[in-house]
């Protein structure tokens, strides 16, 4: 128990950042280069650490850090490239 508690602080210690996934509903997309579009424009993003489109899913599931941008951004970058873009 006490030893649980100590490896908890050190973790959260070294750990200021918070990794967080979202998954987004796309629609819009026509074809996988649409989807590897997406995607790579994700990964190009502030604080994105790994992104991946599914063009069949109509989906993006990305991983980024919560100190560093928001689920909102996410959605708006996919917004501005003309998609319809929602949080599932
Ligand atoms: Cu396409």
């Amino acid at each position: 128990m006490v030893k649980l508690m100590v490896v908890a602080d050190e973790f959260k210690g070294k750990n200021e950042a918070k990794t967080e996934k979202a998954t987004l509903g796309i629609t819009g997309m026509h074809c996988n280069s649409c989807a590897m579009l997406i995607e790579g424009s994700l990964q190009d993003a502030a604080g994105v650490s790994s992104a991946s489109v599914d063009f069949k899913a109509s989906r993006a599931v990305v991983v980024y850090d919560t100190s560093k941008t928001n689920s909102a951004n996410l959605v708006k970058l996919v917004r501005d490239m003309g998609y319809v873009v929602s949080i599932k």
